[in-house]
């Protein structure tokens, strides 16, 4: 877990040491975010789920913890458990305040203080500090651990803190750590949606986000009310640019409003309703990655059969050579890159073991494709 930009799919391309995990990033825009990461490790095979973060530009926050739920319901009803959950977060942020501290705070409220024994929680972008930012850093970290609102009560609870660097003997080392300790965690937030069987704003986590958009939603609603009143006052007027400045104003305030709206509709939503939206989006992402694949072979059928009918003399330094050969080349990255993507969306689909060790990474939870994946629910 971690914020968006923490480092959550670089620490995965580190262990697993493919670039699977970064691969395919703006090639299509996926509703589900959650992939499956298979790594083997002193012979056991490890799968590292990579969650989207909170304060995603792409998606509401309400989104995220809805896909969390789904997988993370999914995985606890076929008695699939997380060994460990590993949070991230870039030292170089000065301030943890505002949606940084919020998305922390559901973590927390996610995992439950009972496994706070289970979480890891890392710093990276130490390579990016200059000599004097190292003891200012490091002071930060001391600091994070020390508050308990911060990382405090984790680390109280038995959470580990590291600071991590871009070199793959450090999160071996986070992995090392989680293996040998050889945990089945339950976290709260699956407890209480399947065992206690709370909508999603009614767990903990879910509650703390649902209160945020509801007061942001009030808010909004209140400056429209406002707006609204003071176009009745000016209908009848001369005051044309006035009116259409809160015309505007209103417009764009409604449009703003529909995602909050919508998220508080998400959050109202059980794990059962869950299944049906979940695995429609699921649906419809694999059926994209089918197209895109299709679209990508053709278009490279096409442009080596144009290739191949040029002369063998005389052309080859041109630039429609070169232009051609270029876009060979960056249909074949495509091409190889919607592999990836969609290997990642039904990893583990052939095997049979329901006793798999899960690590999560990122927003904590996804046990995603390999839910889904091992019980062929995808497909
Ligand atoms: N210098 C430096 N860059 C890093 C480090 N970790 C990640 N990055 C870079 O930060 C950017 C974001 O990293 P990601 O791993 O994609 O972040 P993420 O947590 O997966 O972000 P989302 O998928 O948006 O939630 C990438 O350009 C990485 O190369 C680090 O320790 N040092
Ligand atoms: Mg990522």
């Amino acid at each position: 877990m971690g914020m968006t930009g923490a480092g959550k799919s670089t620490f995965i391309s580190l262990c697993t040491q493919d670039r699977a995990a970064v691969a395919g990033h703006g090639l299509l825009s996926c509703t589900s975010r959650v992939t499956v990461h298979t790594m083997t490790y002193c012979n056991r095979t490890i799968h590292l789920i990579d969650t989207p973060g909170f304060d995603d530009s792409g998606r509401t926050d309400g989104e995220t913890l809805q896909e969390l739920a789904f997988w993370l319901a999914a995985a606890y009803e076929r008695n699939i458990y997380i060994s460990g959950l590993i949070y991230l977060h870039r030292i170089t942020d000065t301030r943890l305040q505002g949606s940084a501290f919020r998305a922390l705070t559901a973590f927390k409220k996610l995992c439950g203080p009972e496994n706070y024994c289970g979480i890891v929680l890392a710093t990276t972008r130490w390579d990016e500090l200059t000599p004097d930012q190292m003891s200012l850093a490091s002071g930060r970290q001391r600091e994070l651990c020390k508050k308990e609102s911060f990382w405090g009560d984790i680390h109280q609870g038995g959470g580990k803190v590291v600071a991590l660097s871009a070199a793959r003997i450090d999160a071996m080392n986070i992995i090392k750590h989680i293996v040998s300790k050889d945990r089945r965690l339950t976290l709260a937030f699956q407890r209480q949606l399947i065992d206690e069987e709370r909508p999603i704003h009614k767990t903990d986590a879910g509650q703390l986000l649902y209160d945020a958009s509801t007061e942001d939603f009030r808010q909004m609603q209140d400056q429209l009310s406002i707006a609204e009143q003071d176009f009745r006052n000016i209908i009848d007027t001369e005051h044309s640019e006035r009116r259409e400045e809160l015309s505007n104003f209103m417009s764009n305030l409604s449009q703003n409003m529909k995602p909050f709206e919508n998220d508080l509709a998400r959050l109202k939503m059980t794990a059962k309703d869950l299944k049906a939206v979940w695995e429609e989006n699921l649906r419809k992402d694999l059926e994209d990655i089918r197209r895109a694949s299709e679209i990508n072979e053709e278009r490279l059928k096409s442009r080596l059969n144009q290739f191949q009918s040029l002369p063998n003399s005389g052309y080859s330094d041109t630039a429609s050579v070169t232009g051609m050969s270029d876009e060979v080349r960056q249909l074949e990255r495509e091409r190889d890159d919607l592999f990836i993507i969609k290997k990642q969306k039904l990893a583990g689909r052939h095997s049979t073991t329901t006793t798999t060790t899960m690590s999560v990474v990122g927003t904590g939870l996804a046990v995603g494709q390999l839910v889904a994946a091992l019980a062929c629910t995808v497909m």
